[in-house]
């Protein structure tokens, strides 16, 4: 007998595939730990557009929730897009309730091709109620902020950032992970490279990080955080668990560069099939 090891996606199907809790459960497959999900939204999007967003009722979140939990005991759960405040503040109360183990908040306000993602009182509710409770969150730059009430070319060097995830860490996280993905849009260049910036207990980490250059950049913030989430559901302590994270967001990324998959921003190459060689599209 045995059982794999679980872990838990709260977020928004992405019809596209690419991103959401569809890109939390091909990280959690690729990392060998068993995905389960509740839904907070659903979305009609591709590579192109978020065309809409339907939110479920914040109740139908929690029974969600409550069904994984009272059954498969999932060893970290992390949220991705909860679309709105009601939403992060059911979630939250969970989280209060020591309910919801090695919580990974991805704050998620707005997709990359600028659709909100959360309404109004969501912001709030992320600094107040939610952030409190997580293990480890990982704001983009963007997110970051917007958290931290800050203008998004205020936040164009490390030393910023290191600033920024520290007011964040303030509100109670345990390690918050500001990410450099947008660094070229903060400061202008476009070959910025993208480190990252991890401040927990510790002093502050920089996590390089070399852009690489495709437009095949959906679910990359998804996956991060479902990657973190999958390494601590497998007992691999915060730091060494957001390290290994990067690397494979960095691995899906560089083997779908090439990848033709919708008119837009495409998605990354999760299982590493690039990898493992050739051309699997049928001869025309
Ligand atoms: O990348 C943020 C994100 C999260 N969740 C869903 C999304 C997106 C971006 O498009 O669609 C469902």
């Amino acid at each position: 007998m045995s059982t794999p090891v679980v872990a838990l996606s709260i977020a928004g199907s992405d019809s596209g595939g690419g991103a959401g809790v569809q890109a939390d459960l091909k990280t959690f497959a690729a990392h060998r730990v068993f995905g389960t999900c509740a839904l907070s939204a659903v979305t009609a999007q591709n590579t192109l557009e978020v065309r809409g967003v339907v939110a479920l009722d914040p109740e139908f979140v929690v029974a969600q929730i409550e069904a994984v939990l009272d059954d498969f005991g999932p060893r970290a759960v992390k949220t991705g897009m909860l679309a709105s405040g009601a939403t992060v503040a059911a979630v939250a109360r969970l989280a209060e309730r020591g309910e919801l183990p090695r919580l990974v908040v991805d704050p998620v306000l707005v997709s990359s091709t600028g659709h909100r993602l959360v309404d109004e009182a969501g912001i709030d509710a992320y600094r107040t109620l939610l952030l409190p409770h997580a293990l480890v969150a990982t704001p983009n730059l963007r997110e970051a902020a917007v958290l931290t009430g800050r203008r998004l070319e205020d936040l164009a060097t490390t030393e910023a950032m290191v600033e920024a995830a520290r007011e964040l860490r303030a509100l109670g996280t345990g390690t918050v992970v500001v990410k450099g993905g947008h660094l070229h849009l903060a400061s202008g260049r476009d070959a910025a490279p993208s480190p990252d910036v991890v401040v927990g207990e510790g002093e502050p980490v920089v996590l390089p990080g070399e852009r690489v250059a495709t437009r095949n950049d959906h679910g990359t913030g998804c996956s991060l955080s479902a990657a973190i989430a999958a390494n601590l559901a497998l007992g691999i302590p915060a730091l060494d668990a957001i390290r290994a994270a990067k690397g494979y967001v960095a691995r899906a990324l560089a083997g779908a560069a090439d990848w033709r998959l919708g008119g837009g921003h495409g998605p990354i190459d999760h299982f590493g099939w690039e990898a493992r060689g050739g051309d699997r599209s049928p001869s025309p």
